[in-house]
């Protein structure tokens, strides 16, 4: 990968809903109507103008991605995504993760987003490995960017400093 594809990409730690984006990723739930860890972070961060937009929408199938306003964020919009709950590994979750990320860039695409940030999609309470989700996220993302001029930015928010140093192994391996 070209050292000017993998320099659109940032790695921060901290709380994915103080982003200054012009989009934050959801790691939501097929209901869009929130629950816990980002998805509840997010959904009371930004109040209930989100939940009724939510709920208009009606549901997102895994492995695709809705979006809505920012309500209360500092970011514009949220793009809802809806990862695989991890099974067994052998039951289309590497699939289903690779399109939410490629689901979310072509609404930002879309919409002309210039930055979009994502948390670590799956990896909390759906169970997905870390590491594993790590590199499906920066391949199907480096691969984006090589290919699109928009987003022209995208930021990993990862919550904890071990998921940002997975990020960063694996970003440093790619130049
Ligand atoms: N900012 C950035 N990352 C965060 C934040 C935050 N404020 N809070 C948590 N994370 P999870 P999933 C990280 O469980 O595995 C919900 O109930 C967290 O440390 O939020 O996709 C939904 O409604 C982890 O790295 O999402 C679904 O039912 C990552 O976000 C279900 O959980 C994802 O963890 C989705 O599960």
């Amino acid at each position: 990968m070209t050292d000017a594809t993998v320099s659109r990409i940032k790695v921060v730690r901290g709380d994915i809903t103080q982003l200054d984006v012009d989009a934050i990723v959801n790691a939501a739930n097929e209901s869009l109507l929130g629950g816990g860890g980002v998805d509840g972070a997010i959904h009371r961060a930004a109040g209930p103008g989100l939940l009724a937009e939510c709920r208009a929408i009606g549901g997102c199938p895994t492995g695709e991605a809705r979006i809505t306003n920012g309500y209360r964020l500092k970011a514009r919009h949220v793009i809802h995504t809806v990862g695989p709950v991890y099974n067994d590994g052998d039951s289309d979750e590497p699939k289903l993760l690779k399109s939410c990320y490629e689901q979310s860039l072509k609404l930002a695409q879309h919409r002309s987003l210039k930055e979009v940030a994502f948390p670590c999609i799956s990896t909390g309470v759906f169970g997905f490995p870390k590491e594993e989700a790590c590199e499906i996220a920066v391949t199907t993302v480096l691969n984006w960017l090589h290919a699109h001029d928009c987003p022209a930015h995208v930021t990993f928010c990862c919550f904890s400093e071990d998921d940002a140093a997975i990020y960063r192994t694996r970003l440093i391996a790619s130049k």
